[in-house]
């Protein structure tokens, strides 16, 4: 039976209250086991629930009289993040019921609470090679007076035998704007070496020339005998093609990224170098665990890393740990405002997005003090005795 047109606009009203009350929901810093590092956030800043009810139901009576939603979304999580006149934006990975990926802007006055969707989600261009799935863009307001989205645009592989309906391949998908509306796509990024997924670009010039971290890899998971973060310069960004691919963050047996590892954003400009955001995977019997780390590099040359505290920065806990793909931080957006107050945007278990707070002062100071990984056992213990030595001198 349907609901009478009375029925129908009483649970409308409902909808639109419970929907109200998610997005107005404040949220606070968790204060207790503070790291001195950095604050995690209460509660989650994005979910699926917060779409837009616009995208989801038809709100016709006569078209759906039993109120029905009629396109799902299942998940927003691993945002790009920008920060333009003084509004907090990120261009969130959007999953529907459908399991396809798209990019939605979301705004807040404050750049912690009160997420709101933009009307529309983004309308991507695409290259005579239409993508069947994007995701993970970073965004990037370079010097040249763009802002760019790089993302990963990934596509049946071509060369699966008949009947096998999973392999694809990832490469780096680029595109410019200058509003976050009307975008221009650009070819996707040639590499010399494989596949890529989480290409980002540098936000300036090196040596006149666009560049960009890259991710070689062999296969579409696995990155095989590629993998690192790499580092490519390329001349015209209308047609990037990369034939060198340096790698400046190797991948290293028994560490946090003994698997696999990736760029995060763009880096980060202070006057001791540039802060990275990365992530890192290890393999165990749970599965694939996604971790995420810093690193700093040389304020001349961006691919020289001039400090590697060891492990990770922050890893998945509490709720974050669960998921449609469990044990995964991922972060591909983070923010400095004019106070240098950090806003760190992560994904956890590609469900949800958190954000976390610091400042630049900190992230330096646990870039530069926080002991590299001794890559061995005897190696960790030697690092607490010296703490521990270093504390009874005081
Ligand atoms: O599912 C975990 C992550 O897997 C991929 O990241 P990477 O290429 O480093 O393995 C991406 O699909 C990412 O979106 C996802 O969070």
């Amino acid at each position: 039976m349907t609901y009478s047109k009375k029925e129908f606009e009483k649970r409308l009203l409902n909808l639109k209250k419970e929907h109200e009350k998610l997005l107005t929901r404040k949220n606070k810093p968790v204060k207790k086991n503070y790291n001195g590092i950095y604050y995690r956030y209460k509660r989650p800043i994005l979910t699926g629930k917060h779409a837009p009810l616009e995208w989801r139901y038809d709100m016709n009576y006569k078209t759906n009289p039993f109120l029905m939603q009629r396109i799902g979304i299942n998940a927003a999580f691993n945002s790009g993040a920008i920060y333009l006149d003084g509004r907090y934006l990120l261009a969130v990975r959007v999953e529907g019921w459908d399991r396809k990926s798209f990019f939605a802007i979301a705004e807040s006055s404050n750049g912690i609470d009160n997420w709101r969707f933009w009307e529309r989600p983004v309308t991507m261009p695409e290259t005579e090679d239409p993508d069947t799935n994007v995701y993970d863009l970073r965004l990037v307001q370079h010097e040249d007076g763009w802002i760019y989205g790089i993302f990963c645009a990934e596509r049946k592989d071509p060369s699966a035998p008949k009947g096998d309906t999973s392999m694809a391949t990832a490469s780096g998908g680029i595109a410019r704007t200058k509003d976050l509306i009307k975008w221009e796509r650009l070819p996707d990024f040639i590499s010399h070496h494989g596949q890529q997924r989480n290409l980002v670009l540098h936000p300036e010039f090196v040596n006149g020339k666009y560049a960009f971290y890259t991710r070689p890899q062999d296969g579409f998971i696995e990155v095989g005998g590629g993998g690192g973060i790499g580092w490519a310069l390329v001349d015209d960004i209308t047609k990037a093609e990369a034939p060198h691919e340096e790698i400046m963050d190797e991948k290293v047996y028994h560490t946090i990224k003994e698997l696999k590892n990736g760029q995060g954003p763009a880096p980060l400009k202070t006057k001791k170098g540039w802060l990275h955001l990365a992530h890192a995977v290890r393999g165990c019997a749970a599965g694939l665990r996604y971790v995420l780390y810093l690193i700093m590099t040389d304020l001349e040359d961006p691919s020289k890393v001039i400090a590697r505290p060891g492990g990770y920065f922050m890893a998945p806990e509490g709720g974050e740990r669960t998921g449609d793909v469990s044990n995964v931080l991922f972060a591909n957006g983070w923010i400095c405002n004019e106070k240098d107050e950090v806003f760190i945007y992560y994904g956890s278990s590609d469900t949800r997005m958190h954000v976390a707070t610091s400042n630049i002062d900190r992230l330096v100071d646990y870039c530069l003090n926080t002991p590299e990984d001794g890559l061995r056992s005897a190696e960790s213990v030697k690092k607490i005795n010296e703490l521990i030595d270093r504390n009874g001198k005081q």
